[in-house]
Protein backbone atom coordinates (compact mmCIF):
# COMPACT_ATOMS: atom_id res chain seq x y z
CA UNK A 1 0.00 0.00 0.00
CA UNK A 2 1.71 3.74 -0.69
CA UNK A 3 1.13 6.12 1.69
CA UNK A 4 -0.04 8.92 -0.41
CA UNK A 5 -0.83 11.18 2.55
CA UNK A 6 2.02 10.58 4.63
CA UNK A 7 2.56 14.69 4.27
CA UNK A 8 1.87 16.15 7.64
CA UNK A 9 5.41 16.82 9.03
CA UNK A 10 6.98 17.09 5.79
CA UNK A 11 9.92 19.52 5.20
CA UNK A 12 10.47 22.22 3.41
CA UNK A 13 12.98 20.67 1.26
CA UNK A 14 11.01 17.80 0.59
CA UNK A 15 8.28 19.90 -0.64
CA UNK A 16 10.67 21.79 -2.90
CA UNK A 17 11.54 18.51 -4.36
CA UNK A 18 8.23 17.01 -5.02
CA UNK A 19 7.14 20.11 -6.46
CA UNK A 20 10.27 20.69 -8.46
CA UNK A 21 10.51 17.12 -9.63
CA UNK A 22 6.57 17.19 -10.88
CA UNK A 23 7.35 20.49 -12.98
CA UNK A 24 9.67 19.11 -14.45
CA UNK A 25 7.53 15.81 -15.19
CA UNK A 26 4.51 18.31 -16.77
CA UNK A 27 6.64 19.87 -19.04
CA UNK A 28 8.57 17.10 -20.01
CA UNK A 29 5.00 15.77 -20.91
CA UNK A 30 4.12 19.19 -22.83
CA UNK A 31 7.54 19.78 -24.74
CA UNK A 32 8.65 16.15 -25.53
CA UNK A 33 4.71 15.23 -25.64
CA UNK A 34 3.52 12.72 -23.83
CA UNK A 35 1.74 9.49 -25.86
CA UNK A 36 0.44 6.65 -24.24
CA UNK A 37 -2.34 4.22 -25.65
CA UNK A 38 -4.76 6.04 -25.85
CA UNK A 39 -3.26 9.83 -25.01
CA UNK A 40 -1.03 12.27 -26.32
CA UNK A 41 -0.28 16.19 -25.77
CA UNK A 42 0.59 19.11 -27.97
CA UNK A 43 1.57 21.59 -25.59
CA UNK A 44 -0.94 22.87 -23.26
CA UNK A 45 -3.68 20.70 -24.86
CA UNK A 46 -4.35 17.20 -23.62
CA UNK A 47 -6.15 14.16 -25.67
CA UNK A 48 -7.39 11.20 -25.04
CA UNK A 49 -9.01 8.49 -27.02
CA UNK A 50 -11.94 6.73 -25.08
CA UNK A 51 -10.29 5.58 -21.86
CA UNK A 52 -11.27 1.86 -20.31
CA UNK A 53 -12.53 3.69 -17.59
CA UNK A 54 -13.06 7.52 -16.68
CA UNK A 55 -12.94 9.35 -13.37
CA UNK A 56 -13.31 13.12 -12.84
CA UNK A 57 -12.83 15.04 -9.63
CA UNK A 58 -13.86 18.55 -9.02
CA UNK A 59 -12.50 21.61 -7.06
CA UNK A 60 -10.69 20.59 -3.77
CA UNK A 61 -9.99 23.73 -2.37
CA UNK A 62 -7.67 22.58 0.51
CA UNK A 63 -9.95 19.66 1.49
CA UNK A 64 -7.90 16.77 2.17
CA UNK A 65 -10.96 14.69 3.56
CA UNK A 66 -12.53 14.74 0.57
CA UNK A 67 -9.52 13.81 -1.40
CA UNK A 68 -8.88 11.35 0.86
CA UNK A 69 -12.18 9.59 0.36
CA UNK A 70 -12.76 9.70 -3.24
CA UNK A 71 -9.61 8.18 -3.60
CA UNK A 72 -10.56 5.66 -1.78
CA UNK A 73 -13.79 5.28 -2.93
CA UNK A 74 -12.68 4.20 -6.54
CA UNK A 75 -9.97 1.80 -4.50
CA UNK A 76 -7.09 3.95 -6.66
CA UNK A 77 -3.81 1.87 -6.32
CA UNK A 78 -5.68 -0.98 -8.13
CA UNK A 79 -7.38 1.45 -10.61
CA UNK A 80 -4.94 3.29 -11.78
CA UNK A 81 -2.50 0.23 -12.25
CA UNK A 82 -4.00 0.32 -15.78
CA UNK A 83 -2.39 3.43 -17.57
CA UNK A 84 -6.20 2.97 -19.63
CA UNK A 85 -7.93 3.70 -16.55
CA UNK A 86 -7.52 7.87 -16.24
CA UNK A 87 -7.85 10.33 -13.13
CA UNK A 88 -8.17 14.09 -14.05
CA UNK A 89 -8.70 16.95 -11.70
CA UNK A 90 -10.62 19.88 -12.90
CA UNK A 91 -8.29 22.39 -10.87
CA UNK A 92 -8.51 24.33 -7.51
CA UNK A 93 -6.88 22.42 -5.51
CA UNK A 94 -5.95 25.52 -2.91
CA UNK A 95 -7.52 27.95 -0.92
CA UNK A 96 -10.65 27.92 1.80
CA UNK A 97 -10.02 25.01 3.05
CA UNK A 98 -7.36 24.20 5.37
CA UNK A 99 -5.11 21.84 3.82
CA UNK A 100 -3.94 23.24 0.44
CA UNK A 101 -0.63 22.71 1.12
CA UNK A 102 -0.99 18.67 1.57
CA UNK A 103 -3.50 18.32 -1.18
CA UNK A 104 -1.11 20.02 -3.76
CA UNK A 105 1.62 17.67 -2.21
CA UNK A 106 -0.71 14.44 -1.98
CA UNK A 107 -1.47 15.00 -6.09
CA UNK A 108 2.32 15.60 -6.93
CA UNK A 109 2.91 12.50 -5.60
CA UNK A 110 0.21 10.39 -7.09
CA UNK A 111 1.02 12.14 -10.49
CA UNK A 112 5.04 10.56 -10.18
CA UNK A 113 3.55 7.40 -9.68
CA UNK A 114 1.05 7.34 -12.37
CA UNK A 115 2.43 10.27 -15.10
CA UNK A 116 0.91 8.65 -18.01
CA UNK A 117 -2.91 8.57 -16.18
CA UNK A 118 -2.98 11.10 -13.69
CA UNK A 119 -3.69 14.59 -15.19
CA UNK A 120 -4.19 18.08 -12.88
CA UNK A 121 -6.26 20.53 -14.75
CA UNK A 122 -5.20 24.68 -13.97
CA UNK A 123 -7.89 26.48 -11.93
CA UNK A 124 -8.02 30.30 -11.60
CA UNK A 125 -6.55 29.61 -7.79
CA UNK A 126 -3.52 27.54 -9.85
CA UNK A 127 -3.01 31.46 -11.82
CA UNK A 128 -3.20 34.13 -9.08
CA UNK A 129 -0.37 35.14 -10.40
CA UNK A 130 -1.84 36.11 -14.27
CA UNK A 131 -5.11 37.44 -12.73
CA UNK A 132 -5.10 37.99 -9.16
CA UNK A 133 -8.64 38.20 -7.31
CA UNK A 134 -9.35 38.91 -3.27
CA UNK A 135 -9.60 36.10 -1.52
CA UNK A 136 -6.27 34.68 -2.38
CA UNK A 137 -5.07 32.97 0.88
CA UNK A 138 -2.89 30.32 0.40
CA UNK A 139 0.13 32.32 1.38
CA UNK A 140 -0.96 33.11 4.96
CA UNK A 141 -1.28 29.16 5.11
CA UNK A 142 2.33 28.30 3.55
CA UNK A 143 3.59 31.33 6.05
CA UNK A 144 1.73 29.52 8.85
CA UNK A 145 3.59 26.45 7.55
CA UNK A 146 7.37 27.24 6.48
CA UNK A 147 7.56 31.09 8.28
CA UNK A 148 9.81 33.22 6.68
CA UNK A 149 10.71 30.46 3.35
CA UNK A 150 7.61 30.21 1.99
CA UNK A 151 7.28 33.02 -0.07
CA UNK A 152 10.35 32.02 -1.87
CA UNK A 153 8.82 28.45 -2.14
CA UNK A 154 6.09 29.91 -3.40
CA UNK A 155 7.71 32.46 -6.21
CA UNK A 156 10.39 29.75 -7.21
CA UNK A 157 8.30 26.04 -7.11
CA UNK A 158 4.82 26.99 -7.05
CA UNK A 159 4.25 29.81 -9.60
CA UNK A 160 6.35 27.45 -12.29
CA UNK A 161 4.25 24.16 -11.08
CA UNK A 162 1.35 26.05 -11.48
CA UNK A 163 2.36 27.31 -15.01
CA UNK A 164 3.07 23.69 -15.55
CA UNK A 165 -0.77 22.17 -15.55
CA UNK A 166 -2.67 21.76 -18.56
CA UNK A 167 -5.64 23.67 -18.81
CA UNK A 168 -7.63 22.10 -21.40
CA UNK A 169 -8.16 18.37 -22.12
CA UNK A 170 -10.71 16.55 -24.86
CA UNK A 171 -12.09 13.44 -24.82
CA UNK A 172 -12.54 11.96 -28.36
CA UNK A 173 -16.28 12.43 -29.62
CA UNK A 174 -17.23 12.32 -25.52
CA UNK A 175 -16.32 15.64 -23.75
CA UNK A 176 -14.59 18.75 -23.32
CA UNK A 177 -12.78 19.15 -19.95
CA UNK A 178 -11.51 22.25 -18.18
CA UNK A 179 -12.26 24.07 -14.76
CA UNK A 180 -14.21 27.30 -15.55
CA UNK A 181 -15.68 27.39 -19.17
CA UNK A 182 -15.60 27.64 -22.90
CA UNK A 183 -14.23 31.07 -24.37
CA UNK A 184 -15.77 33.13 -26.45
CA UNK A 185 -14.62 32.79 -29.78
CA UNK A 186 -14.87 35.73 -32.48
CA UNK A 187 -13.80 34.34 -35.28
CA UNK A 188 -15.00 31.09 -36.54
CA UNK A 189 -11.64 30.25 -38.42
CA UNK A 190 -10.33 29.57 -34.74
CA UNK A 191 -12.14 26.08 -35.18
CA UNK A 192 -10.00 25.25 -38.22
CA UNK A 193 -7.00 25.29 -35.99
CA UNK A 194 -8.37 25.05 -32.38
CA UNK A 195 -6.04 22.57 -30.99
CA UNK A 196 -3.01 24.00 -32.01
CA UNK A 197 -4.18 27.72 -30.52
CA UNK A 198 -5.14 25.52 -27.74
CA UNK A 199 -1.69 24.37 -27.41
CA UNK A 200 0.16 27.64 -25.92
CA UNK A 201 -2.16 29.53 -23.94
CA UNK A 202 0.85 30.99 -22.12
CA UNK A 203 0.73 33.78 -25.12
CA UNK A 204 -2.88 33.89 -25.50
CA UNK A 205 -4.25 35.26 -21.59
CA UNK A 206 -7.35 36.27 -22.80
CA UNK A 207 -8.70 32.70 -23.87
CA UNK A 208 -6.53 30.92 -20.65
CA UNK A 209 -8.28 33.91 -18.37
CA UNK A 210 -11.75 32.52 -19.91
CA UNK A 211 -11.15 28.88 -19.94
CA UNK A 212 -9.86 29.47 -16.21
CA UNK A 213 -12.89 32.12 -15.06
CA UNK A 214 -15.70 31.59 -17.29
CA UNK A 215 -19.85 29.94 -16.27
CA UNK A 216 -22.86 28.69 -18.01
CA UNK A 217 -25.50 30.88 -17.60
CA UNK A 218 -29.39 30.31 -19.31
CA UNK A 219 -28.44 33.61 -21.46
CA UNK A 220 -31.71 34.07 -23.40
CA UNK A 221 -31.36 37.63 -25.74
CA UNK A 222 -27.14 37.54 -25.51
CA UNK A 223 -24.93 34.84 -26.30
CA UNK A 224 -22.61 35.67 -23.58
CA UNK A 225 -22.11 38.12 -20.98
CA UNK A 226 -19.75 40.31 -18.26
CA UNK A 227 -19.14 38.16 -15.23
CA UNK A 228 -19.55 39.41 -11.88
CA UNK A 229 -16.26 37.88 -10.68
CA UNK A 230 -14.99 40.90 -12.30
CA UNK A 231 -12.13 38.22 -14.68
CA UNK A 232 -13.82 35.60 -17.01
CA UNK A 233 -17.50 35.63 -19.05
CA UNK A 234 -20.75 34.17 -18.42
CA UNK A 235 -21.49 31.88 -21.65
CA UNK A 236 -24.27 31.01 -22.70
CA UNK A 237 -26.38 27.61 -24.83
CA UNK A 238 -25.04 29.14 -27.90
CA UNK A 239 -21.75 29.34 -27.20
CA UNK A 240 -21.79 25.41 -25.80
CA UNK A 241 -23.31 24.27 -28.87
CA UNK A 242 -20.82 25.89 -31.21
CA UNK A 243 -17.85 24.35 -29.31
CA UNK A 244 -19.48 20.97 -29.39
CA UNK A 245 -20.29 20.61 -32.93
CA UNK A 246 -17.04 22.20 -33.77
CA UNK A 247 -14.93 19.46 -31.73
CA UNK A 248 -17.57 16.82 -32.37
CA UNK A 249 -18.05 16.49 -28.41
CA UNK A 250 -21.33 15.34 -26.67
CA UNK A 251 -20.68 17.77 -23.22
CA UNK A 252 -18.76 19.77 -21.26
CA UNK A 253 -17.23 19.00 -18.09
CA UNK A 254 -16.37 21.69 -15.36
CA UNK A 255 -15.76 22.72 -12.09
CA UNK A 256 -15.39 26.36 -10.25
CA UNK A 257 -18.90 26.85 -8.93
CA UNK A 258 -19.67 25.22 -5.46
CA UNK A 259 -23.01 23.22 -5.61
CA UNK A 260 -24.46 20.25 -4.38
CA UNK A 261 -21.67 17.48 -5.56
CA UNK A 262 -22.48 18.73 -9.13
CA UNK A 263 -25.34 20.57 -11.26
CA UNK A 264 -26.11 20.74 -15.32
CA UNK A 265 -26.55 23.79 -17.89
CA UNK A 266 -27.56 24.00 -21.14
CA UNK A 267 -30.18 21.27 -21.37
CA UNK A 268 -27.68 19.04 -19.69
CA UNK A 269 -24.53 19.44 -21.83
CA UNK A 270 -22.63 21.42 -19.36
CA UNK A 271 -21.78 19.50 -15.97
CA UNK A 272 -20.36 21.02 -12.93
CA UNK A 273 -18.59 18.99 -10.86
CA UNK A 274 -17.69 20.03 -7.29
CA UNK A 275 -15.48 17.79 -4.63
CA UNK A 276 -14.45 19.77 -1.51
CA UNK A 277 -16.93 19.80 1.84
CA UNK A 278 -14.78 20.88 4.92
CA UNK A 279 -14.61 24.49 3.84
CA UNK A 280 -18.54 24.41 2.23
CA UNK A 281 -20.68 22.44 4.73
CA UNK A 282 -23.93 23.76 2.70
CA UNK A 283 -22.49 22.17 -0.31
CA UNK A 284 -21.66 18.30 -1.11
CA UNK A 285 -18.42 16.83 -2.72
CA UNK A 286 -18.96 14.15 -5.62
CA UNK A 287 -16.73 12.49 -8.15
CA UNK A 288 -17.65 10.99 -11.37
CA UNK A 289 -17.29 7.97 -12.83
CA UNK A 290 -17.61 5.88 -16.17
CA UNK A 291 -16.74 2.77 -17.64
CA UNK A 292 -15.90 2.82 -21.74
CA UNK A 293 -19.27 1.46 -22.01
CA UNK A 294 -21.31 3.98 -20.06
CA UNK A 295 -19.25 6.83 -22.46
CA UNK A 296 -19.56 4.97 -25.73
CA UNK A 297 -23.62 4.53 -24.88
CA UNK A 298 -23.36 8.58 -24.28
CA UNK A 299 -21.62 9.37 -27.64
CA UNK A 300 -24.33 7.47 -28.98
CA UNK A 301 -27.06 8.99 -26.99
CA UNK A 302 -29.57 12.49 -27.26
CA UNK A 303 -29.10 12.88 -23.80
CA UNK A 304 -25.70 14.33 -22.40
CA UNK A 305 -27.08 14.34 -18.79
CA UNK A 306 -24.38 12.63 -16.77
CA UNK A 307 -26.24 12.47 -13.51
CA UNK A 308 -26.15 8.93 -13.12
CA UNK A 309 -22.25 8.75 -13.07
CA UNK A 310 -22.03 10.93 -10.05
CA UNK A 311 -21.10 9.84 -6.77
CA UNK A 312 -21.56 11.71 -3.81
CA UNK A 313 -19.17 10.95 -1.14
MN1 LIG B 1 -12.49 28.21 -9.75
Amino acid sequence: MIDLFGIYDIRLDDSRKLVQDTTLLHNDQKLQGFFSNIGMTSGDYLHFQIPDNLVIVGDIHGDLVSLQKILNEFNWETYLGSEENILIFLGDYIDRGQYSLEVLLSLCKLKSLFPNNVFLLRGNHEAYHHFPFSSFSFPHELQAKFGGESEQFYLENLIPFFDSMFSFCEIDSFAILLHGGLPIVDDLKFFENYKFYLSDLSSQKNIMEQILWNDPRELVEVDWHYSNRGLGKYFGIKITNLWLNHTGCKCVIRGHEPCEGFKTNHQGKVTTLFSSKQPYPKFESAFLKMSRNDILKKTDDDNPKLDEFINII
